[in-house]
């Protein structure tokens, strides 16, 4: 995968509270373009799987636990600088120390469910979109 595209599922939560058009709009107005999109939902062993880097952590259990908790949206995203340019767009982890006007400023209700995934690397975007998505899924 090139290194122009990141990678992001807008999370259950988000989904459940209605936030989805808005999010899309706000994805596409930053600059960028979908290449790929599914909307689906993640089995527990499907989510521990993706989040397996976590594993340590104490919120594993509970990120397992929400990100299998209903349906998300995945979708492999296009711009210059994707990986750095998005992670601005979402914000920080942490919806309370999240810029104004950013994605989970706006719709993150706790660090746990915190509306949208956005990948930290191009090697992660690469194996994440590989995650979700075959080659034939891409449409650039
Ligand atoms: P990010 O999603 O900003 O890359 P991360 O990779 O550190 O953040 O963590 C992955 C997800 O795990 C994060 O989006 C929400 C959850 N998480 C992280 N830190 C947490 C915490 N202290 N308590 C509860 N959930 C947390
Ligand atoms: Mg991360």
């Amino acid at each position: 995968m090139a290194t122009n595209r990141t990678f992001t599922m807008i999370k259950p939560g988000a989904v459940r509270n209605g936030h989805l058009g808005a999010i899309l709009a706000d994805i596409t107005a930053g600059g960028f373009k979908i290449v790929a999109m599914k909307y689906t939902k993640l089995s527990a062993e499907k989510a521990g799987e993706f989040y397996a880097v976590h594993k340590e952590r104490p919120f594993y259990g509970e990120l397992v636990e929400f990100m299998s908790s209903g349906p998300i949206v995945a979708a492999i995203l296009e711009k210059d600088n994707a990986v750095a340019d998005f992670r601005t767009l979402i914000g920080a982890t942490n919806p309370a120390d999240a810029a104004e006007g950013t994605i989970r400023k706006k719709y993150a209700t706790s660090i746990g469910e915190n509306a949208v995934h956005g990948s930290d690397s191009d090697e992660n975007a690469a194996i994440e979109g590989s995650f979700h998505f075959a080659g034939t899924d891409i449409f650039a």
